[in-house]
């Protein structure tokens, strides 16, 4: 039997649930890009709101490519379950947060829709590091920020226009993606489309819109078969939309918003000024070990992250990695303790309940290289510090890229063309030269280049 509103009155006592009056909570969020991620990190965080008192926040959550997700949620009626497992065992809780599953391409109009209406006051965005990408040409012609396959730009900037023109408030626009500085980021390329589309709308949206700075953090791995299984087995109900994750969760928000927000607090997160040193630390210690433990474990065979955390090969360079190379670079804010940060995330890699694939950390690497080591380097060098750890992270990335195929990123074509082009002794250079392909921002000094080189040949395997 499936999970529904129908059957969720069978599930065991076992099983964690608010209990709050879901069909009378309108719907105040629209999420962009409900994946596995957004299930289990700001749903549920949304649902804790609702369950503690906290009404109308319930979540039109938008697919912007696959029907996947709404052929797992809508016969559910949204319904679905988290499972915290850690070595201490196993929580589930059944989460009632989201409403509506739209697809993008196939309904444009519902998701128009939804966006424009008033009673929806935050937008929040989980798209990846490549769905904030702007149609770079023609800054001045309307047309090319419009033409080609649809980017969340298109879909806000309209959103922008139309309730303005109904007069329906502004919104709250949250990033949730791995991005240094999200929120600006997601600022500036709306503003930017609405500039080149509509300018007369873009006053309105500077003066009420808000786009926080978030920090997100839930380490969530795709669901597998096996998991489905498990979750029946402990349910007594199939969940085609069950998310498994840890039971560590973190989420520091700018204090910014156009309107109300829900109490997302209740279930710790945390409201600050400056959400700064929290992204840089979580992007450039977690994300930044993650990433090195990708490259330098799917080298050495491993297929999971505990298992290449425990790698005596690797364990040392990625903890010089976090605590003597990202630590270091992050202006850390008061009381923020960097050191106890790294033990902490080091017992997070480990937790064998939750196998974590390497593969998956590793695709799209050219777009998280950037805001995870290439920033932490420039710091590092402007302050006369060496990042041996990170540039032999760089040099196990650079390697892997080689092939096509190794891993599924937009740019994965270019850099083999490149590999192809400059050969082991020009690589480095062709990527990461003053003339390189991750531009001057991205290039490392001379005697780094030649370090990543020299590390390319140790690891020479033809
Ligand atoms: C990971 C992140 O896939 C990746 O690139 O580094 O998804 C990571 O698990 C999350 O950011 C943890 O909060």
């Amino acid at each position: 039997m499936r999970l529904s509103d129908a059957t969720a009155g069978t599930l065991p006592d076992s099983i964690a649930w608010g209990g709050y009056d879901r069909h009378a909570q309108r719907r105040g969020i629209v999420h962009l890009g409900i994946g596995a991620f957004h299930r289990a990190h700001q749903a549920w965080y949304t649902d804790a709101a609702m369950a503690a008192g906290d009404r109308d926040w319930a979540i039109t959550g938008v697919s912007l490519r696959s029907p996947q997700v709404r052929a797992q949620l809508a016969p559910q009626d949204g319904l679905y379950t988290v499972s915290e497992r850690g070595p201490a065992g196993e929580a589930i809780r059944l989460v009632e947060a989201v409403r509506a599953v739209l697809v993008a391409p196939s309904a444009p109009d519902a998701v128009a829709e939804a966006l424009a209406d008033p009673d929806t006051k935050i937008v929040t965005l989980t798209v990846t590091e490549k769905g904030y990408a702007r149609r770079p040409d023609s800054p001045r012609d309307p047309a090319a920020h419009t033409a080609g396959p649809r980017t969340i730009y298109d879909y806000l900037g309209e959103a922008v226009i139309a309730r303005h023109d109904r007069g329906a408030g502004p919104l709250t626009l949250i990033s949730c993606d791995n991005l240094a500085a999200n929120g600006a980021t997601l600022r500036a390329g709306l503003a930017e489309w609405l500039d080149a589309v509509s300018p007369r709308h873009r006053a309105w949206f500077e003066q009420g819109w808000a786009c926080p700075a978030t920090m997100v953090d839930r380490i969530v791995p795709a669901t597998m078969p096996a998991d489905l299984d498990r979750v029946a087995a402990a349910t007594g109900l199939r969940d085609e939309g069950a998310v498994v994750t840890e039971a560590y969760a973190q989420w520091v928000i700018e204090d910014r918003f156009a309107g109300p927000r829900p109490r997302w607090d209740v279930a710790g997160a945390q409201f600050v000024a400056d959400v700064r040193p929290f992204e840089t630390a979580k992007l450039r210690m977690l994300n930044g070990a993650h990433s090195a433990l990708a490259c330098l474990g799917l080298a050495r065979d491993h297929r999971f992250v505990h298992e290449a955390i425990a790698d005596p090969a690797i364990r040392p360079l990625v903890e010089r990695l976090m605590r003597a190379e990202a630590a270091p670079s992050v202006a850390a804010a008061p009381g923020q303790d960097l050191a106890r940060y790294a033990d902490l995330l080091l017992t997070r890699f480990a937790n064998p309940a939750l196998p974590h694939r390497l593969a998956q950390i590793a695709t799209d690497g050219s777009q998280k290289i950037g805001p995870r080591w290439l920033e932490a380097l420039a710091d590092n060098r402007a302050a006369g510090r060496d990042s041996p750890a990170t540039l032999t992270a760089l040099a196990a990335w650079t390697g892997f890229v080689r092939a096509p195929g190794a891993a599924a990123d937009p740019m994965a074509e270019t850099l083999a063309a490149r590999w192809a082009a400059a050969g082991r002794e020009g690589i480095v250079d062709a990527l990461f030269g003053p003339a390189g392909l991750f531009g001057a921002a991205g290039a490392l000094a001379d005697a780094e280049r030649a370090f990543v080189t020299a590390r390319l040949e140790e690891h020479r395997a033809d």
